[in-house]
């Protein structure tokens, strides 16, 4: 059984004439009781008209850029007449449902009898009211209610939409999709997706200042950054490899070499126990879906070195890893490094990284907390190995001792499962050998 009803517009305080500006239904689309159907403006306020009854839409007798006023027709709406639930609780009984003995007529029979629920109470948003509504809404938004509340949704501060393809400039469903579009092709910046940007500050009045550009390379690793910051929920682990033995081997092993041979540092082993970490612990070695969905596992092994330049922070690949000995891998650094240094590197040289390493250790430091080179899963942090007192259960001895730090997609990784990659990756550095095996 099915009922034709017709949804009015409603009583909205006396005014006789309203402007139609959206319509959000057509022919065909099923509607929910109290579903936003339209959207109605007068001078002075925006609302939102929900359906009064809930079903499929037959007629819609509106279109934007019509006036309407108290009780004209907007839409018709077929409502399955068993389903009370889909029509507006204000029904009055003589109105709401046919006899139960009586069989219903088809659509293609016979029309269904038409009747007119009391509408619902529009959603009126005035200037005034704005406030109320949403407080962190500027109330020079020019955006009904339900715009106001799908932009909310999607974490977008309206205030930031200048212009609207509405009458008036108003700001339609639409412009809030084109702004969310924008914002993700642009990557995302410091206004973008509803983060309050930080405020504009004269800073010559407090003294002299000299405003320098940003290189390239900055800013895009900037926009790079500021993407993965807010769309991984990362976690650092810290752990620390006692690398005595490792770093006398790396001692004697230059020592051996002429001048003009590349030195080892250390890193060549991070790389190479990283690395046999990651064959342990497939998941380190994947990437994430687009959609989330799907974890992608590869098998080759690629690791990205982050290296300082004066122009700012690049990351060159070295590739299939695994296969390369620790003398190659340290040539082949110390070629892409003076490359990127140079500002020599290709686009190529950059790609197809499946972890990060970078490293610190030069410089100094005992921690930190490096972002995930997305779409990787993780990054290891290295920073200066420094002689400490380490308890061997009878004394203090002096060991060398390597910081390491671990930032991982916990989407991806689990916290125990980054503690025992960690844990693989301390005891290849502590015990070299174990690399052979
Ligand atoms: N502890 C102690 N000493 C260390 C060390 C560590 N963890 N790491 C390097 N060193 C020593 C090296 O042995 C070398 O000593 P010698 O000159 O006596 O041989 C010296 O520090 C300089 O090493 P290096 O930095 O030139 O070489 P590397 O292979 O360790 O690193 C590279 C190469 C390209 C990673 C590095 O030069 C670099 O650019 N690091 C900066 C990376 C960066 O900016 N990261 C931050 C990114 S934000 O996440």
């Amino acid at each position: 059984m099915a009922d034709l009803i017709e949804i009015k517009v409603p009583d909205v305080g006396g005014v006789a004439s309203i402007d139609v500006v959206e319509v959000l239904i057509k022919p065909g689309d099923t509607v929910a009781l109290e579903q936003i159907i339209a959207t109605l403006e007068t001078d002075k306020a925006s609302m939102d008209l929900p359906a009064s009854a809930g079903g499929t839409i037959q007629q819609v007798h509106i279109k934007p850029g019509d006036k309407v006023g108290e009780g004209s027709l907007v839409a018709t709406v077929l409502v399955n007449s068993a389903d009370t639930a889909q029509v507006a609780a204000t029904l009055k009984p003589e109105q709401s449902t046919q006899s139960p003995t009586t069989p219903a007529p088809t659509i293609q029979e016979q029309p269904a009898p038409v009747k007119t629920p009391e509408p619902a109470k529009a959603a009126i948003a005035s200037p005034a009211s704005t406030p109320v509504i949403d407080h962190s809404i500027s109330v020079t938004a020019h955006a009904s209610p339900s715009v106001r509340l799908f932009a909310r949704e999607l974490g977008v501060d309206i205030t930031k939409i200048t212009a609207g393809n509405g009458r008036k400039g108003r700001i339609l469903k639409d412009d809030v999709k084109s702004f969310v579009k924008r914002a993700i092709s642009e990557g995302v910046t410091q206004s973008g997706a509803g983060i309050p940007s930080i405020p504009a500050v004269d800073f010559s009045q407090f003294g002299e200042t000299e405003t320098l550009k940003l290189s390239k390379i900055k800013r895009l690793t900037g926009q790079n950054l500021s993407r993965v910051w807010l769309n991984l929920p990362m976690v650092t682990y810290h752990e620390e490899a006692d690398i005595t033995e490792m770093e006398a081997f790396r001692v004697a092993l230059n020592a051996e070499k002429t001048k003009d041979e590349t030195k080892i540092t250390g890193l060549m082993f991070i790389i190479k126990a990283l690395v046999a970490a990651m064959k342990q612990f497939p998941s380190f070695n994947a990437s994430l879906s687009a959609d989330g969905e799907n974890l992608i596992l590869k098998k080759y092994i690629n690791i990205g070195i982050a290296v300082d330049t004066p122009n700012g922070l690049v990351v060159p690949v070295l590739r299939n890893v695994d296969s390369k000995s620790i003398n190659q891998l340290a040539s082949e650094l110390a070629e892409k490094s003076d490359k990127a240094r140079l500002g020599k590197l290709m686009p190529a040289d950059m790609q197809g990284g499946c972890l990060t390493i970078s490293s610190l250790g030069g410089i100094g430091g005992t921690a930190f907390t490096p972002i995930v080179n997305a779409p990787e899963v993780a990054i290891l942090g290295v920073t200066r190995a420094k002689m400490q007192p380490v308890w061997n259960g009878k004394e203090f001895i002096p060991r060398l001792m390597l910081p390491l730090d671990l930032t991982y997609d916990h989407r991806v990784i689990d916290g125990a499962e980054g503690a025992r990659f960690m844990a693989h990756i301390k005891q290849n550095l502590s015990d070299i050998r174990r690399l052979l095996l």
